[in-house]
């Protein structure tokens, strides 16, 4: 009989990390269930996220490795999730290293290496980034279309 795989996680501006966290974890059974963290618990998590719930759960709902997505909307779920899917292995990246260790009287329970270099948080930084010098360059536009007014 196959194992069953929990995971959970926002998925926010899916990258990389993502993929090879759920690659990795479906390598320890056949069935990956992955719990997408809801846009109000994301609010509770006191993260701020780009892409919006919906869009986060279809991207990874149609990731080949991915059998089940579920909503994370508490951080009291888990227990229950593990008995209501019968779940074999717990398993997270080690940015969450020994944080779920009580889940070990549910499952057993892994933490991944993290795929370096990338990060939701990055990615925003660059987006914000960009979007600053939009505003500057519009800015600078204004300025030099009042500029050509002054002297035509
Ligand atoms: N991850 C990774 N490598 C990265 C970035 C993320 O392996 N470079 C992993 C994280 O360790 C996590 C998963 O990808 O296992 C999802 O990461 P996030 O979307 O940031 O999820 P998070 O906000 O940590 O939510 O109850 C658990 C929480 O919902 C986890």
């Amino acid at each position: 009989m196959g194992k069953t795989i929990l995971t959970y996680g926002t998925f926010d501006l899916f990258h990389i990390g993502h993929l090879k966290i759920l690659q990795n974890a479906k390598k320890y059974g056949d069935k990956l269930i992955v719990g997408i963290s809801t846009d109000e618990f994301n609010k509770e998590k006191g993260k701020k996220t780009i892409i919006p719930f919906e869009q986060r759960k279809e991207i990874v709902e149609n990731i080949k490795c991915v059998d089940i997505v579920i909503e994370e909307n508490s951080w009291e779920q888990k227990i229950e999730d593990i008995k209501k899917y019968s779940v074999d292995i717990f398993i997270m990246g080690d940015d969450w290293k020994n944080e779920f260790d009580n889940l070990k009287d549910y499952c057993e329970v892994k933490y991944l290496s993290r795929t370096k270099g990338i990060s939701s948080t990055q990615l925003k930084s660059v987006l914000n980034r960009v979007s600053v010098s939009k505003n500057e360059l519009l800015q600078a536009f204004d300025i030099l279309e009042r500029l050509k007014q002054d002297f035509a």
